[in-house]
This record gives C-alpha cells, structure tokens and sequence, in this order.
C-alpha cells in the first residue's frame, strides 16, 4: 500500500507508524510512506503557507502554491509506484466516514483484478480555518472526507483516525483476523454492534457469566451472541436495526426475537 501525507506536523503520526497493533503494517513493511510538508514547497524566504483572507474574517487560508505544489509531488510518487493517485482531503465538509467507507477504501487500494486502477492514497491535513478554493478548482482534490459533525484544529489527527481504522483491517496486523470481520458494524454482523463479551473469572462480584457461553454448543453461542447483537443495537442504535431491516439484513428468527424483547422493555 502506497500512502503519502502532506502535513506541517508529521512527528504526530509517530502516535500510528511507532505505538499499537497498527504500527506493525509500517514496521513490517505493508506501507510505503512518505511525508509532505508545505513549508518545504513554499515560495518565499519565510517559507509562508498561510495567508489572511480576501474579504476579512477571522483565521487564516493556506495558500494554494505550496499545497498545489506538495499535491502534485506526492501523486507523481505515486505514479511512479504504479498507483493511480486518490486525494482525499480531511475536512467537515466531507462525507461522514464509515465502516462501508474503510470497507471500499481497502478494496480500492488493494484492488487485483487491474492492477493499473489500483490507487494509493494522498492524504492532505490542513491546519488554520480552510485552504484556498482553487485547490478544488483545478481539480487536485478527488474526495472530502469528515471524521463526524465536530470541529478539530488540523486534518493530522483525522488522516491518523482513517488510517487506524484501515490499516487494522489489512490482513497480517491483527493477531487475530478474525477480529476484524466480526467488529461492529462489520458485515459479518450486517452492520449491527458487536455481542457482548466476557473472560475470566465466571463470578465477578455478583455476576457471572452466561451459562450459555460455558456450554461448549457453538450453534447454541452463537444465536446468543446474535440475540445479544440485535439487543445491544436495540438499546443503543435504533436507527441501525431500521438500516438492517431496509437493507433485508434481519431474519424472520431476528425479527422475532426483536419483538419479543420490544414486548418485554417497552
Ligand atoms: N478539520 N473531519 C479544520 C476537521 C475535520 C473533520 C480538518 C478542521 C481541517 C482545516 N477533518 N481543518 N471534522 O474538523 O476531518
């Protein structure tokens, strides 16, 4: 996988390339990295990328020379790499991210079947209140994406949140690649949350574990754990079990266990 982050503060992505599970796809080589910084591709002596701006206003713009410049260096790496660049800005304005999206990001960038289509990803945080328009203009930035309805001071933290989310999912970064498929909202679970989940001892306090769970019937565990699904998502999602249901995702059993559970809590 080919990635190229254009960002005035790369020492934040150590918290990803050096710390937790997700670090050993660049440990092990899975990522092929590089850093952009604008400063480096600014046009004066002060080294300059941010500007007031036109009209007034509060906050700054990052001028469009150095990013258009950092853009247009880190598709070339990626070309040469054989990828078909994909720039994705992080910003407020974008699509919501979502387990559907990480789903379809990976097959973009793992895509086999032609390997002339298979993208690489340029991933550009912005700093300051925006960058200048005429980025979009020249058609530099292919995808907005937003990290949810909430405001953050610099696109590092949510390049660094997307790319969590996807590089966990490539094969060989979990100890377990199991445990990928069967988080929430994860296909295998048709995009409801998780079970809930239990280890040792069986007694804590005044509660134990389910009996089920100790009784070795993995048919028997698992429509537990697809009761215990559908009522964890009840309870918290409701808007999730409507998503599934449109999306014909719930079985006659589910249905029916759904309602009885709505009879008993109301
Ligand atoms: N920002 N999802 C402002 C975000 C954000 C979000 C990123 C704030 C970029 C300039 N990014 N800058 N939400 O709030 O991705």
């Amino acid at each position: 996988m080919a990635l190229d982050l254009i960002t005035l503060f790369p020492e934040m992505f150590t918290a990803l390339t050096q710390q937790g599970v997700v670090s050993r796809a660049f440990k092990q080589g899975l990522v092929n990295v590089q850093f952009w910084n604008p400063r480096e591709f600014a046009l004066n002596a002060n080294k300059t990328v941010d500007d007031r701006p036109y009209g007034g206003g509060p906050g700054m713009v990052m001028m469009a020379a150095p990013l258009a410049a950092a853009i247009r260096a880190a598709c070339e790496r990626q070309r040469a790499l054989g990828k078909k660049p994909h720039v994705i800005y992080l910003s407020p304005q974008g699509r919501v991210l979502t387990q559907t999206w990480i789903a379809d990001c990976l097959q973009h960038v793992q895509q086999q079947s032609n390997i002339e289509t298979q993208r690489g990803l340029v991933l550009l945080c912005g700093r300051y209140e925006a960058i200048d328009e005429r980025l979009f203009d020249l058609g530099l930035i292919d995808e907005e994406l937003s990290i949810g309805d909430v405001v953050v001071s610099g696109g590092e933290l949510p390049a660094m949140l997307m790319l969590d989310a996807l590089l966990r999912c490539v094969e060989g970064v979990l100890n377990d690649d199991m445990s990928a498929q069967q988080d929430s909202f994860s296909r295998a679970v048709d995009g409801l949350l998780d079970c809930s989940h239990y280890t040792r001892p069986e007694k804590f306090e005044e509660f134990t574990v389910p009996s089920v769970l100790l009784s070795g019937d993995h048919a028997k565990i698992a429509v537990f754990r697809r009761q215990q699904s559908l009522l964890n998502t009840m309870r918290k999602r409701f808007d999730l079990i409507e998503q599934a249901r449109a999306q014909g995702q719930l079985s006659v059993a589910d249905e029916k266990f759904l309602a009885s559970q709505m009879d008993s809590e109301g």
